[in-house]
């Protein structure tokens, strides 16, 4: 099976360096180690990426139709602005599962909105670092089907 793409937006290479109070301490390098702990007792192969542009998102997106089984994506602020990469996982089609480090519901206004749930099976939001790996056994059943 091809493996699973973790994809990471804007910022997220700055975890664990500021704002600790809302994004708590872990770096993306601790996360990613997690992910490939996770992903080898699920019996997954992973692809991890973070990018800040848009369009290098959009190109990984459409990589992924013919290299990866599913998607998951911590699209950072293009959560809420981001046409582009809505069409892009639309075509991909790929199952894909949406997460958020923070409870973006408990945020403002402005984070409330998603152009990324649309075209996800699910959204795990508000538990850190740990919703990537619930994340990552969501989708080790999706697909194995
Ligand atoms: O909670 C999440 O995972 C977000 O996707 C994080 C985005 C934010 O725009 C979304 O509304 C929710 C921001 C990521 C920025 O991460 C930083 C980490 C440390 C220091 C500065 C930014």
């Amino acid at each position: 099976m091809s493996p699973v793409l973790v994809l990471n937006g804007p910022n997220l290479n700055m975890l664990g360096k500021r704002q600790p109070e809302i994004y708590g301490r872990e770096t993306l390098a601790d996360i990613e180690a997690a992910c490939r702990t996770e992903a080898k007792g699920l019996d997954l192969s992973l692809d991890f990426f973070q990018s800040n542009h848009e369009g290098a998102l959009v190109e990984r997106i459409q990589q992924a139709r013919e290299a990866n089984s599913g998607i998951i994506i911590n699209a950072g602020a293009y959560t809420h602005t981001s046409v582009a990469l809505l069409d892009a996982l639309n075509a991909a089609e790929k199952p894909v599962i949406e997460v958020h480090l923070s409870n973006i519901y408990k945020r403002e206004e402005f984070r409330h909105h998603s152009y990324i749930s649309p075209v996800a099976v699910g959204v795990i939001c508000g538990f850190g670092g740990q919703g990537y790996l619930l994340a990552l056994r969501a989708i080790a059943r999706l697909v194995s089907r």
